[in-house]
């Protein structure tokens, strides 16, 4: 991919500063994805799968997005599926009600699977669009928590009777190139079907989302801005590069 780059650059004949960060950022444009960055919410309900390592920002982006789809006119149904802890279902609960939508939680230890199933099921006996299920965190090299994650998938898919749903891999913009490795590994288990950049207000520029959209053809469709609970953005591809090579 680098060489892809560097071609394209010299292509373009940069004579100053700008202009090479103008054809970099124009390269790097050039090898992301191309499939669309808007949330896929076809589905009835609807249902939004997150999933990632521990601390990256699932729960928080759970509460963010739930929050955002309810002023748009949504009803979410917010799912703490995270039932390894009690802290875990704890934290969940208390942003859905920050951002005052409804929840469901599984008991401590019920298999999250079941417990999304249940929530789809939940959801459609009453009216609600969109399911948002925040999962446990896992490592990529955690080989039963990656098949349990791929059976969340699977059982999401039969709830939904095989329609299509979002399967997002959170991931911290702070952790640079091991997020590339997080990806290959997560999209083995589960099709992952889009990104979400969180922390992207740090230092960090999250630059690993170029070489993993470029392998993998995933789109980043959200970025995290901040730890409130309006710091939900559109990924915006063309600022993000921009970005990362300013400066
Ligand atoms: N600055 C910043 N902090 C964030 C963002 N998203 C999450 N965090 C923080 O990261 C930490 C872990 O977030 P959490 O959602 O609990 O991660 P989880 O383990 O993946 O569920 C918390 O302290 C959050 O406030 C973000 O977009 N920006
Ligand atoms: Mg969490």
């Amino acid at each position: 991919m680098a060489s892809r780059l560097a071609a394209g650059v010299r292509s373009s004949e940069p004579r100053t500063r700008e202009e090479a960060a103008e054809a970099l950022a124009a390269a790097a444009t050039s090898v992301m994805s191309r499939k669309p960055r808007e949330l896929n919410l076809t589905g009835d309900p609807a249902c939004i799968l997150l999933y990632g390592v521990n601390g990256a920002g699932k729960t928080t982006t759970a509460g963010k997005l739930a929050h955002r789809l309810q002023k748009e006119g949504h009803t979410p149904l917010v799912v703490a599926a995270d039932t390894y802890r009690a802290a875990g279902i704890e934290q969940m609960v208390v942003w859905a009600e920050r951002a005052g939508v409804a929840h469901f939680e599984g008991s401590a230890g019920a298999d999250p699977a079941s417990v999304v199933f249940e929530a789809v099921q939940l959801a459609r006996r009453r009216g609600q669009d969109v399911v948002i299920a925040d999962t446990a965190g896992r490592l990529q090299t955690q080989r039963n928590l990656l098949e349990e994650l791929a059976k969340v998938g699977r059982v999401t898919a039969k709830a939904l009777d095989d329609a299509a749903y979002e399967s997002l891999l959170v991931l911290d913009a702070v952790l640079g190139l091991t997020n590339l490795v997080q990806a290959r590994e997560f999209n083995k288990a589960i099709p992952v079907t889009g990104l979400v950049l969180a922390k992207l207000d740090s230092s960090a520029k999250g630059g690993s989302i170029v070489p993993i959209e470029s392998e993998l053809d995933v789109p980043a469709k959200l970025a995290g801005v901040g730890e409130g609970i309006d710091d939900l953005a559109p990924f915006d591809a063309r600022a993000f590069v921009r970005a990362i090579f300013e400066g």
